[in-house]
């Protein structure tokens, strides 16, 4: 508690942007008192956005299952029997179907995602001509495709990607409790290659793995001390799905979950925090803690890449009652 309150927070200027996190400082955070907390990420989230508006991205898994890695959360990978049926790269129409509804549905970033540990060439460039089309409907792109090549960056770059998805998912210690088919170092360096093409990046995690409030620092402070702070910071809780082996892990206090929002927004002033997987398991009570805190982010539309997300209608309703806004397309960040 000490060490929070040394952490410099003036409210004439309450979000200063900084590479320089501490870990101790992340736990300090993580550890105020809970109004305190929280009233310190609004004084910062207000010093940088609209606190009434709220970006809206919608997601498609564009490939699905039968995935190389074994990421223990992951309903897609093949070591783990969760029943999903495996679904080959799709179309380009019916990439392009699915856009057009979320667009009319008021999204205004499409996000891709593919159960690859890393994409062939080949199905890179039918990727490209997705993002192409996409983007021509007038939607911002993201794609997340697992680790990826200089040259794969350069020509995502080309087709006129906005953003790339990779997470840390957590601290470089409980990493190893969660995947062993790639190294915190490899995703690491995928993200610096997504940084040097120009491509924005969108980084974040999974609460609720069994990890420790130390490890929740320690993802913060990995984020935070980036070259550049990612433009989106996606905060997942973990979608507990049967068949993998993170089902039956013992669930977060959601207050816990409010404080690492409220901690991202601190230690990320100007980043789009994505309150991202787990929402449906969420109360709205929970939901609007997380925006108080400084979330300014959702996915929205019924299903996130093979899991259940809140009816559209729900969300709709919520943002009424919370008097939110969904910031129009193309609002980015
Ligand atoms: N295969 C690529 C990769 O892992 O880099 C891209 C797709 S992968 C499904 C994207 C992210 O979804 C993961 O990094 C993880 O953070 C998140 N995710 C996957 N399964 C989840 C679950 N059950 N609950 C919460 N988040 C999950
Ligand atoms: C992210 O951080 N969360 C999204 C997106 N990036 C690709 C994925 C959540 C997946 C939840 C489990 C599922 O639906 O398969
Ligand atoms: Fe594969 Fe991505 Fe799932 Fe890991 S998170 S198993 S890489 S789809």
């Amino acid at each position: 508690m000490q060490q929070a309150e040394r952490i410099p927070f003036n409210l004439a200027d309450p979000a200063p942007v900084r590479h320089d996190w501490q870990q101790s400082e992340a736990e300090a955070l993580l550890a105020l008192p809970f109004i305190d907390l929280v009233h310190r990420a609004q004084a910062v989230h207000r010093a940088h956005f609209d606190p009434n508006e709220i970006q809206i991205s919608s997601l498609l898994s564009i490939k699905t299952g039968a995935c190389a890695e074994d990421c223990a959360y992951c309903p897609q990978s093949a070591r783990y029997d969760t029943g999903l049926p495996r679904q080959e790269l799709l179309s380009l129409e019916e990439v392009l179907e699915a856009a057009r509804r979320a667009k009319a549905q008021g999204a205004g970033r499409f996000c891709m995602g593919a159960a690859w540990r890393s994409p062939k060439d080949r199905d890179l460039e039918r990727i490209c001509r997705m993002i192409e089309g996409v983007k021509a409907l007038g939607l911002e792109t993201c794609v997340t495709l697992g680790m990826l090549t200089e040259t794969q960056t350069r020509r995502l770059k080309e087709a006129g990607l906005d953003y790339y998805n990779h997470n840390l998912d957590t601290s470089e210690a409980f990493y190893p409790k969660i995947i062993s088919t790639r190294t915190y170092q490899d995703r690491l360096a995928t993200l610096e290659r997504v940084r040097a093409a120009g491509l924005k990046v969108c980084c974040g995690g999974i609460l609720g793995m069994g990890e420790s409030d130390a490890d929740r620092a320690g993802l913060l402070t990995q984020l935070a001390n980036l070259p550049e702070h990612p433009h989106s910071v996606p905060i997942n809780l973990l979608v507990q799905v049967q068949g993998t082996p993170l089902a039956g892990t013992e669930k977060l206090d959601p207050l816990v979950f409010v404080r690492t929002v409220a901690a991202a927004r601190i230690m990320m002033p100007r980043s789009r925090v994505r309150l991202s997987a787990g929402r449906r398991e969420m109360s709205d009570e929970l939901q609007a803690l997380c925006f108080l805190a400084g979330a300014n982010s959702i996915f929205y539309g019924e299903r996130l890449l093979t899991t259940d997300n809140p009816e559209a209608e729900r969300d709709r309703s919520l943002f009424r009652r919370l008097g939110l806004r969904m910031a129009g397309p193309l609002a980015g960040d």
